[in-house]
Formats: C-alpha cells, structure tokens, sequence
C-alpha cells in the first residue's frame, strides 16, 4: 500500500479529525485546508479546520472560509491531526505543544519537509500540496464539488504563479483541467486573487517605484523605503508582497533586493535572482530561503545595510561572470 492510501485508510477510520496548516497563510495553505476540509465534512466526517492567522482578505470569498477557525485551538477530542503545507513544526509554532501528542499526518510538497508527522505524505514534485490532496480525494473516491475544486484550484493556481512556475508539470494541467470540468468559475478567482491591490499597497508601490537605483553595471536593482513612507501610505508588510519582483525584473537585471526600514533599528531585506544562488547570501546576515528567493534581518542603519548587502550581491554576480 503506498502512504496516500495509507493516509486514507487512517482518515476512514477517524471519528474527529482536525485539518490545518501554516502560520502566514498562503493561497496553497488555505486552498488545501478547505479543499480537504470541505471534502472530508461533505463526506460525513467531524471535521474541524483550523488557521492559527487570520484568513486573508483575498482569500475570504472562498465556500467555506468562514468555518476556519481561527487564533485559538478549540479543545475537542482530536484523534487525529493533518497537517499541510507545512515543512517543520515551525511552521504552526503556536499550537504545536497541544497536537504533538495526536496522530500527525503530514502532507506536503516542500523538499525540505522534516517528516515530523507519524504518517508522511512529502512530494517534492507536486506544484503545490493542493495538487496531492486531489490524489487523496481520488484515493478516498470522495467526490469533488465546486466549492472544493476551487479552493484546490486556487491552492495550485497561486503555488505555480499562475502556472508561470518551473513546477508546472503535464500532471499540473491535467489536475487543474479537471478541477476547470467540476465547475471552477476564473471569472470569481482571477480579480480577486490575482488582480486585486489595496490602495494601500498601490500608494506603497508607487513609492517604490519611484525609490528604484541600480547599481554602477546595472546588473543591481534594489528598493530602499523608510518606515516613514510605510506610514505615509498606510501600509502593512502584506502590502510589500511581490514588490521586490519589479526590481527583479527589470531589463539587464540579474538581481531584486528590497530592504524595508523596521521600527527597532532593523532593516529587512528582500533577495530575487534569475540565476545566482542568493540564499548563500542571506545566509551570510544571518538569513536564509530558497536560491532565487531569500531574505534576511539587519541590525543597522538603512545606508549601512545598502552598502553591504550591495557590495556583497555584486562581488556575486561578478564571481558568477567569471566562472
Ligand atoms: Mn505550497
């Protein structure tokens, strides 16, 4: 028997199951624990979903969203726990000391999963977590509805960039073109998910647009905004998501880097690449994330943060040239 099947036989015999996932969560995070959830309840199992952070705003119009609970754990006789999306304990901190002792499915598409559970399900290969819950609801022969195919579409949309990601597979489509055939409706996910800004996180936008420089050989271009503007626009860190990517992106540029002054003298800073390994870097300050996607804390003024941050990027790339 392979472990989704036997993750579904587990699940068949659960009276009281609770399904979560990450702390920040994401379209991935929400898209699998409703997608499961929903199934699992429609079903006829007792089911409780829960998100230790709030359900984003751009998430909420979801079927279902309003039976997350959220923050604090409600005591219930769990018997098991299924926790997705989730590459260590970590990432649900906040409740790991009262689901420890439970019987911990684990599911999820991060290589650097630490199988922490008792029953493991990691497949680096999947596009998102939202992809291998629709192998376990064909596995448990649960029947997909509208609702769950869009919370699963959403799940695998969001993961794979819109399917702009290298993770997008021929299995990828062939999930997301049955999930289109159970009724998925674009014109309901795209504005809202994809398309839709706060006008708190345009006004930030602007100031970082307006704030880009590069570096002497261009292969640089960073954003550098003060709090002040972050007060100015009203916006929260949320608002900052997918900023650094303009940078990224721009003709002849070989790296993004945001740096974000903090109230307590602490500059965060944000990495893209398109071909170095800037997680090396980020390690260097004390940081870490994935090689085109990485980030780190610095205790020092903003000036001082740019120079050596810089510095260090462009002796980089150059290393890379040479090479
Ligand atoms: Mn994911």
């Amino acid at each position: 028997m392979n472990r989704l099947a036997e993750i579904a036989v587990r699940l068949k015999s659960s009276s009281n199951i609770l399904v979560t996932s990450h702390i920040m969560p994401d379209g991935d995070s929400i898209g699998s624990l409703l997608g499961l959830g929903l199934a699992l309840q429609q079903a006829g199992y007792a089911v409780t979903m829960f998100s230790v952070d709030s359900v984003p705003d751009r998430y909420s119009f979801l079927d279902g969203s309003e039976k997350i609970v959220e923050k604090l754990l409600p005591k219930a006789d769990f018997d098991c726990v299924v926790i997705l999306d989730c590459s260590d304990q970590d990432r649900i901190k906040p409740i790991w000391e009262q689901v420890k002792e439970l019987l911990i499915i684990n599911i999820d598409h991060h290589p650097t999963n630490r199988c922490f559970g008792n029953l493991n399900f990691v497949n680096p290969g999947a596009a998102a977590t939202g992809e291998i819950i629709c192998q376990l609801l064909e596995e448990m022969a649960i029947p997909v509805d509208e609702s769950i195919a869009t919370a699963l579409y959403v799940a695998i949309s969001t993961d794979t960039g819109s399917f702009k990601y290298e993770n997008t597979t021929p299995a990828v489509h062939k999930v997301a073109a049955r999930l289109l055939e159970a009724g998925v409706k674009l014109r309901e996910i795209t504005p809202r998910v994809f398309d839709l800004r706060s006008r708190t996180a345009i006004c930030i936008l602007g100031e970082a647009l307006s704030a880009i420089r590069y570096s002497e050989d261009g292969s640089v271009a960073w954003i550098a905004l003060t709090e002040k503007e972050m007060i100015f626009c009203g916006a929260r860190d949320e608002d900052l998501d997918g900023v650094v990517n303009y940078a990224k992106n721009i003709e002849g540029v070989e790296v993004g880097l945001i740096f974000q002054e903090k109230s307590d003298g602490v500059v965060k800073v944000g990495f893209r690449a398109h071909s170095i390994d800037v997680s090396k870097l980020a390690e260097i300050f004390g940081g870490g994330g994935h090689a085109r996607a990485a980030g780190c804390f610095l205790e020092m003024s903003m000036q001082e943060a740019v120079e050596k941050v810089l510095n260090l990027v462009v002796k980089e790339i150059e290393n890379g040239r040479n090479h």
